[in-house]
């Protein structure tokens, strides 16, 4: 059971530590660990009894009644295949606790300590998984600011049928108002985005972000640091960071953001004062960055076929949409515009 439960966890280990290798976005610090662990496996072994070669003379492959049973079912997906894997390593771990429960204690111990930490990196790095997943297929990502004058029912009336043009994440940005008026809005921007498929986001306040239910935060470079917004919203919520040069968009994915926005490409209204940085690192964060990054800053339909040029393939926009005499089809040929 000893040789049979390690060569079983050190495997599960090491498809996980390719699994978090080959994933999109590659989990690095996970595979990093996973590789360490099954390491600190064998130690353990040696540590407590040194009884390695008597495992392996115990080995009976060729008469092992489970070498019969073979491979009976596939895998739908890479996720299936790494969630087999994890099943696979606790119960290997659990399975070594208990046989070693009958010669050291410690080394059972350690068998139990190494478990409950892989309880933990599973839900991390799963949830990275569905983090990732869910920004898979998302182009179109509308950064709304409520114009003067706007009733919150034309408000959300606007961004809904911007989704209903494809648009399949929508930021609520509100730098002024009550917190209570913000509330609100986000929650009606949640209710709609929430029965129309589309991903919602909550500028600037993590607080609030959690408060409403939203799938995530989006932080500037002077709000709280990816870390700091990732404490509070968890690790089943988005964390999206402006980004305005290479180095910080390269920053940003290292501290743990999910995707980042990068510009101003040009010059726009909606952020006055704030320099254009035009198209010439696009290409270098299009080879660099892992994680996914939406140009932004005067995108239209007018634009995009530079930007796409200079390597994104994903855009945000806000007055090319809520200003539009018709988000819904402002929405759509852009996206269009996008996928042509
Ligand atoms: N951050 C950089 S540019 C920008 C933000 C929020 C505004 C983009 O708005 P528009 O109207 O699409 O140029
Ligand atoms: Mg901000």
């Amino acid at each position: 059971m000893m040789d049979a439960n390690l060569n079983r966890a050190s495997e599960a280990l090491r498809v996980l530590e390719d699994g978090a290798r080959f994933s999109d976005p590659p989990q690095a610090s996970t595979a990093a660990l996973l590789k360490q662990w099954r390491h600190f496996l064998r130690g353990i072994v040696k540590r407590y009894g040194g009884v390695n070669l008597e495992f392996l003379a115990a080995r009976q492959a060729a008469q092992d009644p489970g070498r019969a049973g073979g491979i009976r079912s596939g895998y739908q997906s890479f996720e299936d295949l790494k969630a087999a894997n994890w099943r696979r390593l606790f119960e290997a771990l659990r399975s070594l606790e208990e046989t070693a429960r009958g010669f050291s204690l410690p080394a059972a111990r350690e068998f139990s300590r190494l478990r409950f930490a892989a309880y933990e990196v599973e839900k991390r790095s799963r949830l990275a998984d569905r983090r990732a997943q869910s920004l898979n297929s998302v182009r179109l990502y509308l950064v709304a600011t409520p114009r003067p004058g706007w009733s919150p029912e034309r408000f959300v009336r606007v961004v809904s049928e911007a989704v209903q043009g494809g648009t399949e994440m929508v930021q609520l940005r509100v730098k002024e108002g009550s917190d209570r008026a913000v509330v609100r809005l986000a929650r009606r921007l949640r209710r709609a985005t929430r029965r129309l498929g589309a991903l919602f986001i909550v500028n600037d306040r993590a607080d609030l972000a959690v408060l409403v239910e939203a799938d995530g935060v989006h932080v500037g470079q002077q709000d709280m640091t990816v870390a700091d917004a990732r404490r509070l919203v968890g690790e089943g919520r988005l964390v999206g960071v402006s980004t305005h040069s290479v180095r910080q968009a390269l920053a940003a994915a290292r501290a743990g953001a999910d995707y980042v926005g990068f510009g101003p490409i040009y010059p726009t209204p909606t952020k006055p004062g704030r320099r254009a940085i035009g198209l010439a690192d696009l290409p270098a964060v299009a080879r660099r960055l892992t994680i996914p990054f939406f140009v932004i800053g005067g995108i239209s339909t007018g634009t995009l076929a530079p930007v796409r040029r200079a390597g994104a393939r994903r855009v945000s926009v806000s007055s090319a949409i809520l200003d539009a005499a018709d988000p819904r089809r402002a929405a759509r040929q852009i996206l269009q515009g996008l996928k042509t």
